[in-house]
């Protein structure tokens, strides 16, 4: 017998969500253009959309809310965010942004130059996009396994050594300005990386002179799964892990509306006093003042009181833990889900759920509308749609995984809404067969997956009509 963890904290306000009829959700979903992007959160039960700045502040972030100094220029909010950032993260210099993008927009603009070639451990929409509009050009260099849904390497987000040597090699040191490395990889499933791959990889971009930059976004996760699984850290507090992992990066890019518990924010950190200096004169142009960067000066003050909040072990312990414990429901009925299971979500694999729908016919996407139309879940499709289109051929782009993320916010829902939510999607798949695929009907430029609008394919309207029959 195990003994049950519960939640680390009590519930001191609560937020009603709203309990939809089938009828309601399947006029919602046609309404959406069958994009969960563009359902109104009302219509939502479970929002399981994504864990960016959905989660619930704590007693302590609202109090250090009303202490924000909302000066334009050298507020104090800034000094104690920037105090919070140098004393967890380690990094000399912090530059904060509205979100993760302001920042990778600055370390895009600052040290990319057309022609420039990015390695990454997997893309990611927003980095990849910033990346590609300063005429740089992404590289995968993740090892194989990330790739494969049922693989169980430990660390399925360790960059492939070989592969990043043979992208020197072919383009040469001098075109690239710096490796991005993410912990933990979102799209892999939210996979973690290795001290000892961050600690390989450094080494060998040391050796060649190139930078090494971090997405930090979900690094607290990360520090977990290293503390779990790598020899050596099982003692050690996750404050001292992130510390050491970030010790190996020139600086990072930063979505602080995840691992930071708060609902806005972002910021980019280095050491190099040039960077700085150039993130300093885009910032004025792009976010705001160097001290406020886009944000209130109570969002700071969020931010800083946050970042001491996502180090406690108890806190990361439980969040880690509530996603298994999803994902291991799944597991046992034999839904086919990214294995092992990650840090912020669990992921459905669409190609497996329904092998009868073609990739082309966005398979993920027709699951994750089921599954909302099902329970009113709202999830979100990570395959062919967030992957877009080749810049260069304008052809789509065919990720080998073809997703449905289950995303856990933090602190905001109990391990009931999991079970309602568990049930449900072997309740789809018990009924796998009466899913089919979409046609995309309204396709924007760039970043797609936010607003693109589908329509059930014509072919498949009978099969739907029964599984909108189901109950
Ligand atoms: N991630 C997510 O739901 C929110 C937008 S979906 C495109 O997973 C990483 C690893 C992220 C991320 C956002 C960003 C951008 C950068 N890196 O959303 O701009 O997961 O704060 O951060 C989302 P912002």
């Amino acid at each position: 017998m195990t003994r049950p963890v519960a939640e680390p904290y009590k519930i001191k306000s609560i937020e009603p969500i709203r309990m939809t009829t089938r009828a309601e959700r399947e006029r919602a979903i046609a309404d959406a253009g069958y994009n969960t992007f563009l359902l109104k959160s009302e219509d939502v039960y479970i929002d399981l959309l994504t864990d960016s700045g959905t989660n619930a502040m704590s007693d302590r972030q609202w109090a250090a809310m009303m202490m924000g100094d909302e000066a334009y220029a050298g507020a104090s909010s800034f000094y104690r965010f920037e105090a919070a950032v140098r004393d967890v993260y380690g990094f000399k210099h912090v530059v904060p942004t509205h979100q993760g993008r302001g920042a990778e927009h600055l370390i895009s603009r600052i040290l990319i130059k057309p022609g420039h070639v990015i390695p990454g451990n997997m893309y990611f929409t927003t980095t990849r996009a910033h990346q590609e509009m300063q005429g740089g050009t992404f590289v995968d260099v993740i090892i194989d396994e990330a790739h494969d849904s049922t693989a169980q390497h430990p660390f399925k987000g360790n960059v492939d050594l070989d592969k990043l040597r043979a992208v020197i090699d072919r383009v040469g040191a001098e075109n690239i300005p710096y490796v991005n490395v993410a912990v933990t990889v979102n799209l892999a499933g939210g996979q973690p990386v290795s001290m000892q791959n961050l600690r390989e990889t450094r080494a060998l971009l040391q050796k060649h002179g190139i930078r090494m930059w971090c997405d930090a976004t979900r690094a607290v996760e990360n520090a977990f799964f290293i503390k779990e699984r790598e020899a050596g850290y099982a003692g050690k507090p996750v404050r001292e892990i992130l510390h050491e992992m970030m010790s190996y990066f020139d600086g990072c890019t930063m979505s602080a509306k995840k691992d930071c518990l708060v609902n806005i924010g972002g910021f980019l950190a280095m050491n190099d006093e040039s960077i700085l200096q150039s993130a300093r004169e885009l910032v004025v142009l792009f976010e705001g003042m160097p001290t406020y960067g886009g944000l209130a000066g109570r969002d700071m003050d969020a931010i800083a009181q946050g970042i001491y909040e996502m180090i406690d072990d108890d806190y990361i312990a439980h969040r880690v833990h509530q996603v298994r414990y999803l994902g291991q429901q799944l597991l046992d009925a034999g839904v086919p889900i990214v294995e092992p299971i990650g840090g912020h979500a669990v992921f459905l694999d669409a190609r497996r759920f329904l092998p009868h729908v073609d990739q082309e016919q966005f398979p993920a996407q027709a699951l994750a509308a089921a599954l909302y139309v099902d329970s009113g879940v709202r999830s979100m499709e990570r395959g062919i749609i967030s992957s877009g289109r080749d810049p260069q051929t304008g052809e789509n782009r065919k990720p080998k995984l073809e997703l449905v993320r289950l995303t856990i916010p933090r602190r905001v829902y109990s391990d009931r809404h999991m079970d309602v939510v568990a049930y449900s999607v072997k309740h789809l798949f018990e009924n796998r067969d009466r899913i089919s695929g979409l046609k995309m009907v309204y396709e924007p430029p760039t970043l797609r997956f936010f607003t693109a609008r589908f329509e059930p394919l014509p072919a498949s309207a009978k099969k739907q009509e029964k599984e909108l029959a189901l109950v």
